[in-house]
Formats: structure tokens, C-alpha cells, sequence
């Protein structure tokens, strides 16, 4: 089930490739970093892998520098968002967590406290 071309039918294969708009913040040759539409945070960002993989386990286990990279932007994106202070970085993996989009992607959140243990 993990392709690492473009899947088709993938909204976040689609915002990769500029088929379907998003707030672009920051782009490396194998990631892109995009405003989440359903922001749950002052900043709220995605980072995403061009390359398609249903999770994040899948991308570490066929393209762990590109699964580094997520980590090294989601670190770029706080700095350029001043949150360093304090955010969070989350991999919703699989339904039971609350994963809805089957590209792998990474959650970084700050600019409000963020509580533990999440919900
Ligand atoms: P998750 O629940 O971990 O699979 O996160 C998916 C996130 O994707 C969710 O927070 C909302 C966001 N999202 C869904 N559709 C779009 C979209 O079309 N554009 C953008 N920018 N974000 C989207």
C-alpha cells in the first residue's frame, strides 16, 4: 500500500504537486510545509513528504533521511514561527489516532500552552 511515486487520488500528493491550493511556508526538495486548514494552534503546520507513504513509520522504514527531514523543517518552521520555546510535533498513525490523511505527515504546534497528556 505505499507507492513512493504520487498517488492520484492523495489531497496531500495534490498540494505537493500545486493541483489543489494551500499557505505554502517553507519547501526542501523532498518536503513541503503548508498551514493546516483545521488549525488547532496559532501555528499549526504540516510537513509532508513529496513522496507518497501512508504513514510515518512507512517513510522511515523506505526513506529514513526523508523521514530526518520532516524533523529538521518542523525545527526550521518553529524558529521562523518564534515558538521554539515551546510546540510540539505529533504523527497521528492510523485511525485509532486520529490519522484522516493517508500521506504521511507531521503535525508542529505552538504559539498557546499545550497540555499533556493530549487527547
Ligand atoms: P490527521 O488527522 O493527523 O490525518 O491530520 C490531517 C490534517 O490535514 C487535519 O488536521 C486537517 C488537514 N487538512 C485536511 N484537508 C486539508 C486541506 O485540503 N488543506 C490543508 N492545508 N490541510 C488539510
Amino acid at each position: 500500500m505505499t507507492t513512493p511515486e504520487r498517488s492520484d487520488d492523495c489531497l496531500f500528493c495534490k498540494i505537493v504537486a500545486g493541483d489543489i491550493p494551500a499557505e505554502i511556508v517553507h519547501a526542501t526538495e523532498t518536503a513541503v510545509a503548508f498551514r493546516d486548514v483545521n488549525r488547532q494552534a496559532p501555528t499549526h503546520v504540516l510537513v509532508v513528504p513529496t513522496s507518497h507513504y501512508e504513514n510515518a513509520g512507512e517513510l522511515a522504514r523506505h526513506e529514513p533521511a526523508t523521514a530526518a527531514e520532516l524533523l529538521t523543517v518542523a525545527a526550521h518552521i518553529a524558529e521562523k514561527e518564534g515558538i521554539e520555546e515551546g510546540y510540539r510535533l505529533v504523527f497521528n498513525t492510523g485511525s485509532g489516532a486520529g490519522q484522516t490523511v493517508w500521506h504521511a505527515h507531521l503535525h508542529v504546534l505552538g504559539g498557546r500552552p499545550l497540555t499533556w497528556p493530549p487527547g
